[in-house]
């Protein structure tokens, strides 16, 4: 028989050079090098909800640069799931996210299934406090996980967060 499929849109949202590109090739198994993401693309993959069922998650991966974010909203309608990247070792990436990316997803997509702040490039340290991605995490009711898109560190966690999703629509 053939499996099952619900499909969900994911959002990778944040400033130009966090990692997001980079995050999406690390979950559908792509090699290449990255180069700044002009406007948006699109790449799916998926991830198992139980033996007969599978979770196909299409990736809207935006370009964080300045230029492109003028039309980024109408990108935006009928998200399911957002990630917000920051660079854990670029404050304003953050402080981006605060004031500006996520006040946005929260006038276009009232009603989210699921929102994750994502710290990205553990690999090189941490020069922001826990203290205010505590803070900002809390502001917005948002899980935290620490990731390194190069090299693979919990992108596990995620994937489980991913899963889990899959599991609560499943049931409903
Ligand atoms: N050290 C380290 N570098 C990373 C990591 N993730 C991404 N990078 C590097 O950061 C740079 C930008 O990565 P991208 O994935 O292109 O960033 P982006 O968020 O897609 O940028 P835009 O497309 O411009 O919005 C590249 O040189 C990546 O190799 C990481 O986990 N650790
Ligand atoms: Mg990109």
């Amino acid at each position: 028989m053939e499996k099952k499929s619900i499909s969900l849109k994911l959002v990778l949202a944040g400033d130009g050079g966090v990692g997001k590109t980079t995050l999406i090739y690390k979950l559908i198994g792509r090699k290449e090098m990255t180069q700044m993401t002009r406007g948006v693309d699109i790449e799916t993959f998926k991830v198992n909800v139980g033996d007969d069922e599978s979770l196909k998650i299409v990736c809207w991966d935006l370009g964080g640069q300045p230029q492109f974010r003028f039309f980024l909203e109408d990108f935006l309608g009928g998200t399911d799931v957002v990630l917000y990247l920051f660079d854990l070792n670029r404050y304003s990436s953050l402080a981006n996210l605060e004031n500006e990316w996520i006040p946005l997803f929260q006038r276009e997509i009232p009603v989210m299934k699921k929102a994750i702040l994502i710290g990205n490039k553990s690999d090189i340290g941490q020069s922001i406090d826990d203290e205010e991605i505590e803070r900002v995490a809390n502001k917005f009711l948002l899980p935290i996980i620490k990731i390194s898109a190069i090299a693979g560190t919990e992108i596990e966690q995620l994937i489980k967060e991913l899963e889990e999703l899959g599991n609560n629509l499943k049931r409903q």
